[in-house]
């Protein structure tokens, strides 16, 4: 009897480890992202496959009853057991805390908010439980989450105890999504939303987008372009939105719309977009009413005007406010809001494009209505791979602002090219505004010190129909990162590169510990080969893929390289102190003071302030000239370095995943070469300087740099 135990146990070990190898090995195509939920071999794992014997629901709304379907999925993969729903003597509970056992077990819970959770083992009703408990059934939902996410990353069940809320209220995907399947700057296929088959065809892929913000706390969507067609405010397009809606609600997730300024002339036949004009609010109105009435909880606007040809109140002589405040105005008996960007430049405005939208702001603080948040840029050009951060976070301190990061990489190599963002999402919301003692522009976003209840941060979508959604393995952990930054911004880039790589891998430091080092300099490496030392926007003309500094032939000024780096014989960089633009003084007057000076501006944003002679010594000893040299060298040498590290994981990585993200570093490090030499041939016939002794010269000439063109890159608006 002894004996056959044993060999019970044996089997049933053997089972196990195969189950888990299997886990491993088959191929997979990155569809799952980071919800894989693959048999796990950790002492959690084990702690799982005895005490989780079911989930348990109290209550029966649509989001709980999801929040249960996801922990019975999540829970089975994991432990490889099948984990029932329904009573037993030791299950995972999901409650809201207005259940009557949980309310008397008097939990701290008045600071969890809407969304907050809390988890922790707890005697209930005379049994040994793990309590998921949130004031409202979406807590309950993210608490699920959570713990799924505690035991992918080798938590032990026995002893969770974690509560969070989340400290910013809007948590928004912008996908710049055209109607007819087109992503503008999308790199991962066509959109995701089939606008043909909607609002019928409701397919299951929707379900899975909203599994995966959910995962993450992503709790909005805006589903179309800010450059926006009318279309999608027709009752034919309203339905189809409607239809999305009606998929995310149960995962927490508000459908928003790109609104595009001049549908009152466009679809309502008025002769102007005036929003002073009491026809064309009504107008807001009645259409405000109509999108209520097919979306109960539709969340509001999203509005690009006077920015790059779209239309806007300054057509009128009206100011940003007024446009804002007059569609406000509309959806406000919904209790909807409005996100009105900043990013805001006029070809008619000569000033320093950085300058712009700032100037255009600031006179407006305070003259938005409450349910304006405007929607500010990290940084004051165009998503480069670094930029300061956006001189407005600090300075309207009475409106409301939200941060947009660009998750989709338009300026950082598409989908091909390794760059983990959480590093620059991290440096942008710890950079101190110096606006007021201890300011950061995360404390600026979360509304902490401003005192501001509506707060936001917006990510631009980088996601469509390709099986892994982002492009590349990698790429998702970009949409991951977003997600779990705006939960918190404080979360710091490397924990949550540690979180995803074990999710998306397997819990061990063998393989989280490599991925996390290649991940964390991904993105300094693109700035080294692409725009060391605070050079910006020196990318190709249109698509912005490849190397063009020496593009000098567009129509309006600030569309060129040579606008923003402005090298000449003595030297390179953007003055932007008072002997130039004098951007600087747009930044609180002591972070005004150290910028203006080169010898107080960090290095890594030394171009972008100054003007600066090539053979200026910089903090290595090199020259300015040769540290450039040596900081596209480096780029270079840090991606041939993330080559040699996966190839050192084909054995703990899936052959599918493994190979896709092999191929797309060997490009990256092609590609890392060719920017390198373009850029240095063109500093060269620039600058007329010798290359740095032991440089390995360009491959090709100048010429032939510049002759080369890309036509049909992706995402590029024809
Ligand atoms: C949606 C950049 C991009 C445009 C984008 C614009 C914006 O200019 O290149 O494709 O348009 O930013 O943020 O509105």
């Amino acid at each position: 009897m002894m004996l056959f135990g044993r060999l019970v146990v044996t089997v049933a070990t053997l089972v196990a480890g195969l189950l888990l190898s299997v886990g491993t090995a088959r191929a997979e195509d990155g569809y799952d992202l980071w919800m894989r939920y693959r048999p796990l071999a950790t002492a959690g794992a084990t702690a799982l496959r005895h005490d989780a014997q079911s989930v348990e629901r109290r209550g029966d709304t649509a989001t709980l009853r999801v929040a249960a379907d996801e922990l019975r999925r999540g829970l089975t993969g994991l432990s490889g057991r099948a984990v029932p729903e329904g009573p037993s003597p030791r299950p995972i509970v999901l409650a809201t805390t207005a259940d009557r056992d949980v309310a008397a077990l008097r939990l701290p819970t008045a600071t969890l908010g809407d969304e907050g959770y809390s988890i922790r083992p707890t005697s209930l009703g005379g049994r040994r439980v793990t309590l998921v408990t949130a004031n409202t059934d979406r807590g309950v939902l993210y608490g699920s989450f959570a713990l799924l996410r505690y035991v992918q990353t080798g938590g032990n069940l026995d002893r969770i105890d974690l509560t969070s809320t989340p400290r910013v209220k809007m948590r928004v995907l912008n996908h710049w999504d055209n109607l007819d399947g087109v992503v503008e700057r999308g790199f991962a296929g066509q959109s995701l939303w089939d606008w043909w088959s909607l609002p019928d065809f409701r397919d299951p892929r929707y379900t899975d987008y909203a599994r995966a913000n959910a995962s993450i706390g992503i709790n909005g969507t805006v589903l179309n372009n800010v450059n926006a067609k009318v279309e999608s405010l027709t009752p034919r397009y309203i339905a189809k939105a409607a239809a999305l809606a009606d998929i995310f609600r149960p995962y927490g997730i508000r459908v928003y719309l790109s609104a595009r300024f001049s549908a009152p002339i466009e679809l309502g036949g008025l002769k102007t977009a005036d929003p002073l004009d009491p026809q064309v609010a009504a107008w807001w109105k009645a259409k405000a009413d109509e999108i209520y009435r097919a979306i109960p909880d539709f969340g509001g606007f999203l509005v690009k005007a006077n920015s790059e040809g779209q239309p806007g109140p300054r057509d009128y002589h009206r100011s940003h406010a007024d446009g804002a405040n007059m569609l406000a105005a509309a959806v406000a008996p919904h209790g909807g809001i409005v996100m009105w960007r900043a990013f805001v430049y006029a070809e008619t405005d000569p000033d320093d494009r950085a300058k712009q939208a700032y100037t255009e702001f600031k006179p407006l603080d305070g003259k938005f209505a409450r349910n304006v948040i405007v929607q500010v840029k990290n940084g004051a050009i165009d998503f480069q791979p670094r930029e300061p951060f956006h001189p407005l976070f600090g300075a309207m301190p009475r409106t409301p602002l939200m941060i947009e990061f660009q998750i989709t990489k338009e300026y950082l190599g598409f989908a091909t090219h390794l760059a983990y963002l959480g590093p620059l999402f991290a440096e942008t919301l710890s950079s101190e505004t110096m606006q007021a003692p201890g300011e950061t522009v995360a404390k600026v976003v979360d509304g902490s010190i401003e005192g501001h209840r509506l707060t936001g941060m917006a990510g631009v979508a980088n996601i469509g129909r390709d099986r892994d959604w982002a492009g590349s393995t990698f790429n998702q952990a970009n949409w991951y990162a977003f997600g779990r930054m705006a939960w918190d911004p404080t979360l710091g880039a490397a924990p949550v590169a540690r979180e995803w790589a074990a999710m998306t891998f397997a819990p061990s430091p063998a393989i989280v510990d490599p991925v996390v080092r290649m991940m964390m300099g991904s993105r300094e490496a693109v700035i080294d080969y692409m725009t060391p030392l605070g050079l910006a926007h020196v990318m190709a003309t249109g698509h912005h893929y490849g190397p063009g500094p020496w593009v000098a032939d567009l129509k309006r000024p600030e569309w060129n390289p040579v606008y923003y780096h402005r090298a000449d014989k003595a030297g390179i960089g953007f003055d932007r102190t008072k002997t130039g633009s004098n951007a600087v003084a747009q930044y609180a007057p002591d972070l005004a003071r150290r910028l203006a000076d080169p010898a107080t501006t960090p290095e890594r944003e030394l171009l972008w302030f100054h003007h600066v002679p090539w053979d200026r010594r910089m903090a290595s000893g090199r020259t300015l000239w040769a540290e450039m040299v040596h900081d596209y060298d480096s780029g270079v040498a840090y991606v041939g370095d993330m080559r040699r590290q996966w190839d050192g994981l084909k054995a703990q990585v899936d052959a599918g995943r493994w190979d896709k993200t092999a191929t797309y570093l060997a490009i990256q490090e092609r590609e890392a070469r060719w920017w390198r030499d373009a850029s240095l041939a063109y500093w060269v016939s620039v600058n007329g300087l010798k290359l740095p002794a032991g440089t390995v010269p360009p491959e090709h000439d100048l010429g032939w740099y510049e002759s080369q063109k890309i036509p049909y890159a992706p995402g590029n608006p024809q």
